[in-house]
């Protein structure tokens, strides 16, 4: 065990003081002016499974360091750590082997065995250390952001001539009670670039969030190259909602996302939505159709009118090459193939399409997710369906040993408008104010042993830029998080719109166009 002794004379100056004002005015900890120092009241979102407080203070300042000594597997935890303490407080802190350096306060990333949960992390933070404790690198990340986010936003107003920041003292133990925690960014109705993704990746995994879902073709547009039916892109991702420019990723563009997620520990799941939602393909290759009817460009947001035809040897052929390129492209488990709102198909070639895409998925080496229509179909257990309208779907499904993903649409699903004065979003699945979004259980859904978890989608056709994108995500997406996260018995409303409301420096520090509901006291 290392011990870290305060050698400044610094310290002893601030100690003599505190002498002399305890003396004179009462606690130590008011005259030094330090914040609560109660770790059980941190604003921390999603809420860890246990906290203990010491009430005393962990002091950071520009003489602590970070070690990943003995936990090579960290290391790139603990520069992104060090990196974002920069970018939050300027502090620039050491990493790698803090013993060599003479620090006087160390955060000590420490490799455990096996915790169980892969995402499962401790800490223990102490007057002169924090040990973070995990077993893998992602149990790490996550336990760097309870860090970050125990990190004050100001420092505190000390004798000593060095700003610091002061962090609770105490113990966390923490784990997910869900393993999918995702939210959907609709890239297709309106595109969105590399830079927009890799923001709204930024701000998921504070919130500790760990799947990114693409919704990367609809009617309106195709937004992935594929090098092997080069028109999906140039043609298909032409245009967009409303008849803006659309866009699409190029193979590198889209894994420099992929990268940019696995180095933040984000699994990235791509959905390519057919039979339905497949008008843009089809005016690329007006073979796809199925519909009768000559596909044109599409620039409304009504949907349902689209189909591949099921029935052609030729259409699973094009759909085993796009599977294969995009599959080769992501190293996660996971293929979307959509398959929802295919209301001009028939039935029993719904179903065919369904089975047929499951052995191409399968054939690729990845897991079919698809919206819960796909249930219908004669799919074997490990395809894993996304419940967004209906709950018999999702009971069917579980009656094939299938997986569910929850994305209750009255819920969960972050186009929906928070009042009825809001600019962007719809309707249709009601209003879902800040409380109405956080404030449920899924575990009324479906029994949890059925659930992988949570995913937040949000459609974009009644939004073109990322000022409005973040409107309707932020803050419902924290709920989400947490939902995911946090226990049911620690979830409370009254709670969390106090720990919520804490987080506008961070969403401000950010550039972020949160909607600033008047149920919650924003900081
Ligand atoms: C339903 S949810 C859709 C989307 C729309 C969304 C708008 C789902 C699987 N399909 O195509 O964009 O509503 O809220």
């Amino acid at each position: 065990m290392m011990t870290y002794t305060f050698e400044r004379p610094i310290c002893y100056l601030a100690l003599l003081a505190t002498i002399l004002l305890t003396a004179c005015t009462g606690p130590t900890e008011r005259e030094l002016n330090l914040p609560t120092t109660d770790l059980t009241t941190a604003a921390l979102i999603p809420l860890p499974l246990e906290v203990q407080a010491t009430n005393s203070g962990f002091a950071l300042d520009e003489y602590t360091a970070i070690s990943t000594a003995g936990a090579e597997d960290f290391a790139d935890v603990g520069t992104f750590l060090a990196k974002a303490i920069n970018n939050h407080i300027g502090l620039q802190l050491s990493t790698g082997n803090a013993s060599e350096r003479g620090a006087l306060t160390v955060i000590s990333l420490e490799q455990t065995g096996d915790m169980g949960n892969p995402e499962a992390y401790r800490l223990l933070i102490t007057e002169d250390s924090i040990r973070l404790q995990a077993g893998t690198a992602a149990g790490a990340f996550r336990g760097v952001q309870t860090i970050r986010q125990l990190i004050p936003h100001t420092s505190t107003d000390t004798l000593a001539e060095n700003p610091i920041w002061v962090i609770p003292t105490g113990t966390i133990t923490d784990e997910p009670q869900y393993a999918y925690r995702a939210s959907m960014l609709d890239v297709s109705r309106h595109f969105f670039g590399v830079d927009d993704v890799k923001k709204y990746i930024d701000l998921m995994v504070y919130y500790k969030m760990n799947t990114l879902h693409l919704h990367l073709s609809d009617d309106q547009g195709w937004r992935i190259e594929i090098k092997s039916w080069p028109r999906l892109a140039e043609v298909g991702g032409s245009t967009e909602v409303d008849g803006g420019d659309g866009g699409f990723y190029t193979q590198e563009q889209y894994s420099e996302i992929v990268q940019y997620a696995a180095d933040h520990h984000i699994t990235v799941v791509p959905e390519i939505d057919m039979p339905g939602h497949t008008n843009a393909a089809s005016v690329a290759y007006p073979f796809l159709n199925g519909n009768g009817k000559k596909p044109e460009l599409y620039t409304g947001r009504e949907v349902g009118f689209s189909t591949f035809d099921t029935r052609k040897d030729t259409v699973y052929a094009f759909i085993d090459d796009v599977v294969r390129e995009i599959a080769a492209l992501t190293p996660g488990p996971y293929f979307h193939i959509g398959g929802d709102e295919s209301h001009v198909t028939e039935k029993p070639d719904y179903n065919y399409f369904v089975e047929r895409v499951q052995g191409i998925v399968q054939k690729h080496g990845k897991r079919m997710m698809g919206w819960d229509e796909i249930v219908t179909a004669d799919i074997d257990s490990t395809a894993i369906a996304q419940v967004w309208a209906n709950k018999e779907n999702g009971e069917q499904g579980i009656a094939k040993g299938m997986k569910l993903i929850l994305s209750p649409a009255d819920r969960a699903y972050l186009d929906m408008k928070y009042d009825s004065s809001s600019t962007y979003g719809y309707t249709w699945a009601g209003l879902i104010p800040v409380d109405v979004g956080y404030d449920w259980d899924p575990e009324e859904y479906f029994p949890k042993e059925h659930v992988l978890g949570l995913d937040a989608p949000l459609w974009s056709e009644t939004i073109a830029e990322l000022d409005e994108l973040e409107y309707l995500a932020f803050p419902r997406l924290l709920g989400y998080a947490e939902l995911g996260w946090t226990t049911q018995d620690k979830r409370d409303w009254e709670t969390y719109r106090v720990r919520l409301g804490r987080q506008a420096p961070f969403l401000e520090r950010m550039d972020v166009n949160y909607y600033r509901s008047d149920k919650v006291d924003w900081e």
